[in-house]
């Protein structure tokens, strides 16, 4: 067997839901460059949302020969089980979900369709396939199951669970499934307990990003203000880049197990506010109003994770800092905010570009 031969048939092959998310693209992106076979799973809208997807394409101008999209819904059981079968992946990323906590209040039902069934749907793939190949399986569990209950910082992975929103309790079922199918069929399943995770990518309606993309907006004219909710509220933020990473170590270890991935560090939304407006030479309070409506009907008050565990057997640290995390965030917005500006300058008077934002959202986000 030639070398070419032999990477061939040592070639990985991954599956991912929720690749058009923010770590979907930072995952798939790590995996190609790692030489693995990537599919991933798209929801089919009226609209295309394939910003994320579109980028990895630009970035791997290869891609056609290893990066394999296909249409699906974790909410469809008969679909996700059958690609799952057809696909035969070593690996299965199960990064699909309703993400967003203060959407999971108006959405309760869906999110427990989309976070806990829909886990489920993979889990029962997983362990059919099992059956005549080994496959492993990865489940984006999250530090919104500890709740942030005062005394328990920083959070390990023996503290006990405390969701307080419909998407935490989702995500509470989520890891307890893993975890039953790794006890009870021996599949290769591992919880990664992430704590907040940014990047550029983020969605626009999380608060980092939604402060960035203001910042940028507002340095460049284009935004006045700024509302926002709860300033006080804490979290360890890492960069995203970084915690895709811990994802795969989890999957190449001896056994499978659960483990926190965190920095360690808490900042609360005004820090991120004191930092982000630094960047850019201005004062926040002069542009930041606070707005009810974006306060949640049960708030996690603090979040600062041990990663203690990762580090010692996954042998994984962050590598970004909280500063250094907030000015790639503002940098990349003030990039877009001049492109913008640049191109609203363009258009014949009366004519706009979209500027669909967190401000445009149907609810309070
Ligand atoms: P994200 O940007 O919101 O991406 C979520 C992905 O899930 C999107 O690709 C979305 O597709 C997809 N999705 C939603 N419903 C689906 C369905 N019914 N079937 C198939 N796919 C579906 O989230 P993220 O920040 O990348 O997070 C990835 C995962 O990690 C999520 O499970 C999240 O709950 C978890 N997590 C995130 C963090 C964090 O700080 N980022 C921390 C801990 C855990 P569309 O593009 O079509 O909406
Ligand atoms: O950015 P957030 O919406 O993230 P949150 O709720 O911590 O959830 C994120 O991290 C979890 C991991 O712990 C993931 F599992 C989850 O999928 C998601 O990625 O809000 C962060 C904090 C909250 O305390 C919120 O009340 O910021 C506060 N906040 C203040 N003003 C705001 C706003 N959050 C949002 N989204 N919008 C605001 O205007």
């Amino acid at each position: 067997m030639n070398a070419d031969n032999m990477a061939e048939t040592t070639q990985k092959t991954a599956l991912i839901t929720g690749i058009t998310g923010q770590d979907g693209y930072y995952l798939s992106r790590s995996l190609l460059e790692k030489g693995y076979v990537v599919h991933g799973i798209v929801r089919r809208s009226s609209s295309m949302n394939r910003e994320r997807t579109d980028r990895l394409k630009a970035e791997f101008p290869d891609w056609e020969e290893q990066l394999f999209l296909h249409y699906g819904d974790v909410t469809d059981a008969a679909c996700t089980i059958e690609r799952i079968i057809q696909l035969e992946p070593d690996e299965i990323y199960n990064l699909s979900a309703q993400s967003h906590v203060r959407v999971s209040f108006d959405k309760p039902l869906f999110t427990h369709q989309v976070n806990a069934v829909g886990a489920l749907h993979v889990l029962e793939g997983a362990r059919l396939l099992n059956r005549t190949k080994p496959v492993r399986v990865y489940q984006a569990s999250t530090s919104e199951m500890f709740g942030g209950i005062p005394g328990t910082s920083p959070q390990s992975e023996t503290t006990p669970f405390h969701p307080r929103s419909p998407y935490a309790c989702a995500k509470v079922a989520a890891y307890h499934h893993t975890v039953n199918y790794r006890e009870s069929y021996g599949l290769f399943a591992c919880n990664g307990i992430l704590f907040n995770h940014e990047s550029p990518m983020r969605g626009e309606n999380f608060v980092t990003r939604k402060i960035t993309r203001g910042v940028a907006w507002i340095k460049h004219g284009l935004q006045e203000r700024l509302a926002l909710g709860n300033l006080d509220a804490k979290r360890d933020w890492g960069f995203a880049g970084d915690y895709v990473d811990a994802m795969w170590r989890m999957l190449q270890q001896e056994s499978p197990e659960d483990f926190v991935i965190a920095t360690g560090e808490t900042h609360s939304v005004r820090e991120f506010l004191d930092c982000a407006f630094e960047r850019v030479g201005l004062d926040w309070t002069a542009y930041v109003d606070i707005d009810p409506r974006f306060l949640r009907p049960a708030e996690v008050e603090v979040l600062c994770g041990d990663a203690s565990k990762a580090r010692s057997q996954l042998g994984w640290r962050p590598e970004t800092s909280f500063r250094g995390l907030v000015e790639m965030m503002v940098d990349h917005d003030l990039e877009l905010a001049e492109r913008h500006r640049r191109m609203s300058a363009m258009l014949p008077l009366g004519v706009s570009i979209s500027t669909a934002s967190a401000s445009s959202s149907p609810s309070p986000t």
